[in-house]
């Protein structure tokens, strides 16, 4: 997309206009009341503290590697001000040409398995081989708990320090979809300003795994060894996702432990459907403490991208993932849209106690309040 796009007469108070009562207090002025605004203050004195970017700031800033502007674009997505959603997808518009260009990489894994310190490994031996690695997380219980990765910036220490790389905490509100879409959109963010490997950590629980690999490229899985009998623990629909199983906290006495069950997760790999096409997932070992086994997960992960982006199905995932998150989004609206239409509201109770007493059929329920949410625009 060229510059003629930009619209240098762009209003971002001109969008939205009526929806201006649904602005949460702390968000006018272009921000949703994180306190980073004080470090971007301070750090870039040309951006006075409460003026609103504008489209052209915004997109100059990420492309030119300005992270404070970075920091600002990203809270700008997670917004959910609708003002706030026009000026951002203007931004994403113009930063689209840019983006696309890494390797994302999903991390999953029970608490505790070792994510952050993996993360730290992993990243920190990145940015030595001269890539630009951000972190994100999705994290769909972070209304709750806060964000995990909030205190997992202590645990990546060294990452959260090093300016070749860029942590982000989980948009902390909303459904699983809103997490996701601004998770997905502040990829592409990174992507524009020269990150050129994303890692993704997701918690390990509920739906945020298959919402993760919705949007990487790659899935890692990684696992413990326990007590006994770890094949029965995990989730074969878990296993089915990954692109490769990684045993952490093989170090010290639980070395041989790990290597062993890295034979017995390989014998059971055979029996399951691969996630990627033309790709054989397999089971590694490694220590998030001492760093052994990072370089091997690295590589594995570099012969993935060769061996399918020759075979064509890196962008072929790629096109299918994009296509799926518009229809989630279409999906996502149209439920909205029905629950909060009046006709629909009017009748739901009726109807539900109809076919709950047996008096009409589930089909016709159904067809009545299609018909109804049809007929009248709702209003
Ligand atoms: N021995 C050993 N300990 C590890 C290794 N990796 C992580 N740990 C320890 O395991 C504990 C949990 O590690 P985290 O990195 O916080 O795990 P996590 O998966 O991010 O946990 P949550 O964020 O709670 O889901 C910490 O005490 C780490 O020091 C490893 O490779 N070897
Ligand atoms: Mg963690």
């Amino acid at each position: 997309m060229s510059q003629k796009n930009h619209r240098p007469d762009w209003t971002p108070g001109d969008a939205g206009a009526e929806f201006t009562t649904q602005v949460k207090a702390g968000v006018a002025g272009g921000h949703d009341g994180m306190s980073r605004q004080t470090d971007n203050a301070t750090s870039a004195p040309t951006i006075p503290r409460r003026r609103r970017l504008t489209v052209e700031e915004y997109v100059q800033g990420v492309l030119e590697g300005k992270r404070n502007v970075l920091a600002q674009a990203i809270t700008l997505v997670e917004s959910n001000a609708p003002a706030h959603l026009e000026i951002a997808q203007e931004v994403l518009r113009q930063l689209l040409p840019y983006t696309g260009n890494s390797i994302r990489i999903g991390i999953t894994g029970v608490p505790g398995v070792g994510k952050s310190t993996f993360i730290e490994a992993l990243g920190m031996f990145l940015c030595e081989q001269g890539h630009r690695v951000a972190v994100l997380a999705v994290d769909p219980s972070s209304t709750v708990t806060r964000g995990s990765i909030l205190g997992d910036k202590t645990r990546m220490e060294q990452l959260s320090r090093d300016l070749r790389a860029f942590i982000r905490p989980s948009p902390s509100s909303g459904t699983l979809g809103g997490v996701t879409r601004k998770s997905r959109e502040t990829m592409l963010i990174c992507e524009a300003f020269g990150f050129d490997v994303i890692l993704v950590e997701t918690v390990g629980v509920g739906q945020s795994e298959t919402t993760v690999r919705s949007m990487v490229d790659f899935f890692l899985l990684l696992m413990l060894t326990g007590a006994g009998d770890e094949l029965q623990g995990i989730k074969k629909g878990i296993m089915e996702l990954a692109d490769a199983l990684l045993i952490n906290k093989a170090d010290g006495e639980n070395k041989l432990r790990a290597q062993a069950a890295k034979t017995d997760y390989n014998r059971a790999l055979h029996y399951l459907a691969p996630a990627t096409e033309g790709w054989r997932t397999r089971a590694y070992t490694c220590s998030a403490l001492t760093d052994e086994g990072i370089d091997e997960i690295w590589k594995v992960i570099e012969e993935f991208r060769r061996q399918t982006t020759a075979s064509g199905f890196f962008e072929k995932r790629r096109q299918r993932q994009v296509l799926d998150w518009v229809y989630t989004m279409v999906e996502e609206h149209l439920r909205q849209s029905f629950f909060a239409h009046r006709g629909v509201k009017d009748i739901r109770a009726e109807v539900e106690h109809a076919v709950v007493e047996g008096h009409i059929p589930p089909t016709v329920a159904a067809q009545e309040l299609i018909k109804k949410y049809e007929e009248s625009s709702g209003d």
